[in-house]
């Protein structure tokens, strides 16, 4: 089934020049890109998006590095959109992450982990109404669909 997935490069992608390297792991598997937008995130929007971190340790600092730049946020869309985005983006903790995922191969720190992805379709739901206006999302027939 076609679902979507909010995905957020954070700004160490930014300033280590891998939007495009990023983008075209996305791309090439096949997903289709229906919301691109680069941004500087408030402060106030940083927290909403990780409400359900509030308290741990690593919040406020989390917080503060996803507002240090600006971030590309994103909208995929395919079957089993979440888990594929997930499986690409790699384990949450970089030492975990196998090499040739996205966390695996730019990161060493949990902290700075370069890339969000929504962790299920619901979280997707909610994320994308937080960071998208619904015209700022492109649902294009895809002519290639055949091979997705
Ligand atoms: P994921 O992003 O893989 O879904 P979550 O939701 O557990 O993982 O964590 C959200 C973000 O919080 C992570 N991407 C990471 O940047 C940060 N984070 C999670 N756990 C830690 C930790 N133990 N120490 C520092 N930062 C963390």
């Amino acid at each position: 089934m076609s679902t979507r997935c909010f995905t957020m490069l954070k700004p160490g992608i930014l300033n280590r020049r891998l939007v495009g390297e990023v983008i075209s792991r996305l791309e090439k598997k096949g997903l289709k890109l229906i919301g691109l937008k680069l941004m500087n995130i408030s402060t106030e929007l940083a927290q909403e998006h990780y409400a359900e971190h509030k308290g741990k340790p690593f919040y406020d600092p989390l917080v503060d590095y996803i507002t240090s730049g600006p971030v590309v946020a994103m909208v995929w869309q395919g079957d089993d959109c979440v888990t594929l985005v997930r499986k690409l983006a790699g384990s949450t903790k970089p030492s975990d992450a196998q090499p040739g995922t996205i966390r695996g191969d730019f990161c060493v720190h949990t902290s700075n982990n370069v890339i969000h992805a929504s962790d299920s379709d619901e979280s997707a739901v909610r994320e994308i109404n937080l960071f998208f206006k619904p015209e700022e999302l492109i649902d294009w027939e895809d002519q290639a669909a055949i091979w997705y």
